[in-house]
């Protein structure tokens, strides 16, 4: 009980102080994002296939079971005296500072938070095993001697210590909590207001999607918007807070300011992002209406060296992403400095105030969120993020098509089936879709009208299916002529490929 209250309290001066000092000095959150960041390609992809989107919920809850389990641990091993606890606490909160200090996107005031919880677990361990101790040699006296000193009044002490602290550990907690909650940026964002864009490039029009028939809506939902990114907790940046330096390769340095992306016109465009860790057949694939100001634009006023190849991009927490100047200056493939999803400010989770829209490539070398930095350099100089995580340093986004209906193992009538799916090739756009029942002739499906060369197609067919198991494949053309291929790969490292298979009983 002493080594998990030691524990709790520890935990809880943290996130107080980090309540002070910054949401990201706590130390908790500073040593899952350390994990994450040492976490090995091949199980961080393990982790998003298996847990998807929970799987950062997956690792605090497995950080909770095991403090748990030494902080039981300490707390038996210290029946005699407090040195094993104490070494415990001492190491403990001394790896929060070592995560803490490891974060790039921290002041040195953040150190308080990890300093505050190590202080808090050696003493509030020491103090509570002295009073456990007390008690327990009070217990040892009666037995011996009935002229002892009574120990109900060390028991007393003890618990009425223990519950004070736990409560104390358990309200500063959640003051923390509430102190570093989402206040000043949800008001930032508020503040910002519907976006109207002075442009709308390739506007959608109706008849863009199969809905009726299984696929996605074609614009989605800022709600259902798929999310995937390293931080364990969301960064909080107002529109005060944040700015945009770009520097290296470039004429002039320039830092603009988010009143100075805001009160240019905009330009709205519809793009549907792909993650490089969607499997074949898998959910991260999402289209919105970007709002922005053309990415070309803005590195053309710092004046783009010749020699420079790669734009580093760097997101307020520090993550990286490498993007190739070429496709940032082709004026045909409008990368965005975006602020916007239909029409609103971006949510804070998918990079408010500002991030980075690069049709055509995957969002690991393209998607910055929460930008604020954008350095030109070269491949051979620089490695983002996920290139040493053994992910590809270059990563245009593959033809693929994936099926929505019928789902899978799912029983549908005899007769005529409805198949229907989409397909996708950005920056260079969709031809064709074909699928394939049984393993029989290629057959073509009917196309959505085509809203973008930068986002998805939808499709459907209609077959004539027998009562019995069936298994249908779908594949896609672009308007490159290239056909997706049927070997099988994995998502590292550069994206999944395969027909998607779907396998459908007809009673
Ligand atoms: N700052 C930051 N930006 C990031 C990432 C990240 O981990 N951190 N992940 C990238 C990846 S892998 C993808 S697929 C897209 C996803 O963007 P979304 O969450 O808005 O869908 O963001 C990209 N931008
Ligand atoms: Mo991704």
């Amino acid at each position: 009980m002493v080594g998990v209250i030691a524990v709790g309290s520890a935990i809880a001066a943290g996130e107080l102080v980090a309540g002070f000092v910054g949401a990201d000095a706590s130390p908790l959150i500073a040593i899952g994002s350390a994990a994450i960041n040492l976490t090995p390609g091949w199980l961080k992809n393990f982790a998003t296939n298996t847990f998807g989107t929970a799987d950062k919920l997956v690792l605090l809850s497995g950080m909770g079971v095991v403090l748990l389990a030494v902080a039981i641990g300490s707390g038996l091993a210290s029946r005699r005296t407090a040195t094993p606890g104490t070494v415990v606490a001492l190491v403990l909160g001394a790896l929060g500072v070592a995560a803490v200090m490891a974060r790039s996107d921290l002041g040195q005031l953040g150190l308080l938070a990890p300093l505050a919880s190590l202080l808090a677990g050696v003493i509030v361990f020491r103090s509570l095993h002295r009073l456990a101790l007390r008690w327990a040699a009070a217990d040892a006296a009666e037995a011996g001697s009935p002229a002892g000193r009574p120990p109900a009044e060390d028991r007393r002490r003890f618990l009425i210590t223990s519950a004070g602290v736990a409560v104390g550990a358990g309200l500063a907690g959640f003051g923390g909590q509430a102190l570093a909650g989402t206040g000043d940026v949800e008001g930032s964002r508020n503040a910002v207001g519907r976006l109207v864009p002075a442009r709308t490039i390739s506007p959608v029009t109706a008849g863009a999607d199969f809905a009726a028939d299984g696929t996605p809506t074609f614009i989605t939902s800022n709600t259902d918007f798929y999310r995937i990114d390293t931080a364990l907790t969301v960064p909080m940046l107002s529109t005060q807070d944040w700015s945009l330096r770009i520097h290296g390769m470039v004429d002039r340095e320039i830092t603009l300011r988010y009143s100075d992306i805001r009160n240019r016109p905009l330009v709205e465009a519809p793009v549907t992002l792909t993650c490089v860790s969607d499997p074949v057949g898998g959910q991260y694939i999402s289209t919105s209406n970007f709002i922005g100001v053309p990415l070309r634009d803005v590195l053309m006023e710092a004046g783009v060296h010749e020699q420079a190849d790669q734009l580093l991009s760097t997101s307020v927490d520090g993550f990286t992403v490498g993007t190739p100047v070429d496709v940032l200056l082709d004026e045909n493939r409008g990368a965005l400095l975006a602020i916007g999803m239909n029409r609103e400010p971006l949510p804070i989770e998918h990079g408010f105030p500002a991030r980075m829209v690069v049709p055509g490539l995957y969002g690991y070398v393209s998607a910055t969120k929460w930008v604020t930095d954008m350095e030109l350099t070269t491949w051979d100089r620089a490695q983002a993020y996920w290139v040493p995580r053994g992910y590809a340093q270059q990563a245009p986004i593959k033809t693929e098509s994936r099926i929505d209906r019928p789902r899978p193992s799912a029983t549908v009538p005899a007769g005529r089936v409805v198949v229907a799916g989409i397909a996708w090739a950005q920056s260079k756009g969709i031809a064709k879709v074909e699928v394939r029942v049984d393993n029989g002739s290629w057959q073509p499906a009917q196309l959505s009208s085509e809203v973008s060369k930068n986002t998805w197609r939808m499709w459907r067919a209609a077959l004539d299916l027998r009562p019995g198991g069936h298994t249908v494949q779908a594949r896609a053309t672009d308007d490159t002529g290239y056909t997706q291929t049927a070997a099988v790969q994995g998502e590292i490292p550069d994206g999944a490929t395969g027909y998607p298979s779907v396998r459908f009983t007809c009673r």
